[in-house]
């Protein structure tokens, strides 16, 4: 793993998300245990825990935090149990690496429930510990029952969380400039592409473990360069010119890779905060490859940069109001950002408060934003195939918010199924409701088609006009091409190791048919472990798409490369650089927003 301040917590933080997932899983496989569960209701029954789908998304969003726990001020606060110091410092990393992921790291609630000093000191702490013990139906894990917390320690984080919570660091400018670093300048890099690489059909493949990137031919299937990165790469984003592949870890640390040089390598790379999962280059005629923007978790902000070099511009808070109560929300993180290309813009999801900014970049020191109240929880999403639409999941309230970038406004809001969840989504024209837009959902087996052609298909335009079923809930990603007529979707966090291992593929023209599921992990042939198979990615020319079989770190993971047309086994790429595979991003395909 790369050279990172907090290392020390890192390490150990890796092996608890995988161990974290698995756990999860295994309670959803075994419904009984959480047959005792709690709530503030009464006791949970085992029927209920088995239809409760929420673990999948506990699995998924309950990852630890890369914010250095030591780094959280320790405040002591009146009507709270005392703690020493040494107990202080446990619960806070065991804080920040099992609960800020849902609770936020200020405890002023995200997808768990806030957990802020007025609220629990109230419930007193005999309730809390039945609560850390026991879990929820909502989605709270039975910490002490599954085995991870003693009666000690289940103790220890009751006490922890009626006191104040404890802040981590601000990061300025100043902060970020310390980190900045320009390895190769612009006037030092190559004037041409310096290599007979296809710069158009490769794929930048987050080894999410190893701290690593790789870079894969699309023709050959061969690595072109592995690049050491920052600590569990989250994506990856190509510059407006396809010259530059931007990639941003957990720990907010972005390299930029030119992919002129003879042999890719990191040019520039910067540290926006201490959490991060997002990076977008400018896109408008005229602006390409000028700024680069990046959002954190924390600080809550976004930071706009010097496209060529990453020098920090302008930092831009994202603390305020929710949409839904107008409450202040302290800790709104920043979760997908996109490229207008209808003004010079990027457009920004902001998770808590449930805003979508389109920050104009033409003066940054008269900077506009426009601030589109959309839905609570705003998390990841992607173009409609006209590029007029941002299509965005607010996922923990089930709808898709539609931000019209060349109006400015908010075009609608959609009713979907439980936790949509569709990545950038997948476009293609329905053979009955002409252009839409698909989602998968994390809490539920629907696939949902959205219509997207207000002119053409007026009664159709952002109402849900097609609903299947696909193998189940736990879906992450979507994905189609414009060349193709498939349309194909993983179900990597699903409790059945069956359906989390395989894909379900649709043929767009016959719904009706149903599925086809293809068993990708046992294509794989990699042995024991999750092998949980995730996002379908397609090459530059629609004919192949690329599966990630992702396993613990410390089994063997692979890439399984199928023919659309036949479906059929093309490729496994594996080997012993293959670790934790998890996204991957055709350089062609996102630099155009091809999905
Ligand atoms: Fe992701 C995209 C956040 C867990 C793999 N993920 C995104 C985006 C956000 C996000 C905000 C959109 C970025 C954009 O478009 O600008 N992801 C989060 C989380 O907060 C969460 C729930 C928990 C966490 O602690 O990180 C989370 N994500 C995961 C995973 O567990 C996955 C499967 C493996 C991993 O890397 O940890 C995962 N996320 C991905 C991938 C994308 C992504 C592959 C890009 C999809 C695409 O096609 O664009």
């Amino acid at each position: 793993m790369s050279e990172k301040p907090n290392k020390r917590t890192l390490g150990r933080t890796l092996e608890s998300q995988g161990e974290n997932l698995m756990r999860v899983t295994d309670m959803m496989i075994k419904p009984l245990a959480f047959a005792v569960a709690i709530t503030s209701m009464g006791v949970m029954t085992a029927q209920a825990a088995e239809k409760h789908v929420d673990g999948t998304s506990l699995a998924y969003e309950g990852t630890a935090s890369a914010v250095d726990a030591e780094s959280a001020k320790v405040v002591r606060s009146p009507g709270a149990p005392d703690l020493t110091d040494a107990e202080f410092e446990q619960a806070k990393e065991i804080y920040f690496q099992r609960c800020a992921g849902c609770h936020g790291v200020l405890r002023k609630g995200a997808t768990g429930k806030p957990l802020t000093p007025d609220i629990t000191q109230e419930r007193g702490i005999d309730y809390l510990k039945a609560f850390i013990s026991y879990g929820s139906p909502a989605g709270m894990p039975n910490w002490l029952t599954s085995g991870d917390f003693d009666e000690e320690t289940v103790e220890l984080m009751a006490k922890y969380i009626m006191h104040e919570p404890p802040q981590p660091p601000e990061f300025s400018l100043a902060d970020m400039k310390n980190t900045w670093e320009v390895i190769v300048a612009p006037e030092d890099r190559p004037k041409k592409q310096m290599n007979d690489l296809d710069l158009e059909n490769i794929f930048s493949v987050t080894l999410r473990d190893a701290g690593k990137l790789a870079l894969i031919d699309g023709h050959s299937k061969e690595v072109v360069k592995i690049i050491e990165t920052g600590y569990a790469v989250h994506i990856s984003r190509m510059s407006a010119s396809g010259r530059y592949v931007m990639v941003i870890g957990r720990d907010a640390l972005i390299n930029m890779i030119d992919l002129w040089m003879e042999e890719p390598q990191t040019v520039a790379k910067i540290k926006v905060g201490m959490e991060a999962r997002s990076v977008e280059t400018s896109k408008y005629k005229g602006w390409e490859d000028k700024y680069a923007i990046a959002g954190t978790y924390w600080p809550p902000q976004f930071v706009i940069m010097d496209g060529d070099t990453l020098e920090p511009k302008k930092i831009v808070s994202t603390r305020g109001m929710t949409v839904s109560n107008q409450e202040y929300h302290p800790e709104p993180r920043v979760a997908a950002i996109v490229s207008s290309h209808a003004h010079p813009e990027f457009i920004i999801n902001v998770k808590e408060t449930g805003k979508i900014l389109l920050a104009n970049y033409e003066d940054l020191d008269n900077m506009n934003i426009t601030s589109i109240d959309a839905a609570e929880f705003l998390h990841d999403g992607g173009w409609d195939g006209s590029m007029r639409y941002f299509m965005s999941a607010a996922n923990n309230s089930n709808k898709i918010a539609v931000v019209d970038a060349q109006d400015r406004n908010l075009e609608a809001l959609v009713d979907v199924g439980k936790i949509p969840h569709p990545g950038r989504g997948a476009n293609f024209v329905d053979p009955e409701h002409g252009p839409v837009w698909a989602t998968s959902h994390l809490g539920d087996q629907t696939i949902q088609m959205i219509g997207t052609d207000p002119d053409g298909h007026p009664d159709k335009a952002w109402k849900v006009v097609r609903t299947v079923d696909g193998q189940g809930g736990g879906s992450l990603f979507v994905k189609t091409h414009p060349k193709s007529t498939n349309l194909w979707v993983d179900t990597a966090l699903n409790p059945a190791e069956a359906v989390s291992q395989s894909v379900a593929v649709f043929d767009i023209n016959n719904f009706d048919a149903g599925y086809e599921v293809l068993p990708i992990a046992e294509w794989a042939d990699l042995g024991e472990g999750p092998k949980r198979v995730v996002q379908p990615e397609y090459n530059k020319a629609g004919d192949e798409v690329w599966f990630s079989v992702w396993n613990t770190s410390d089994k063997n993971s692979a890439i399984v490369v199928v023919d659309d047309k036949t479906r059929k086994l093309k490729k496994v790429i594996k080997g012993d650089y293959m670790v934790t595979p998890t996204g991957k991003f055709n350089t062609y395909n996102t630099q155009h927003d091809v999905y």
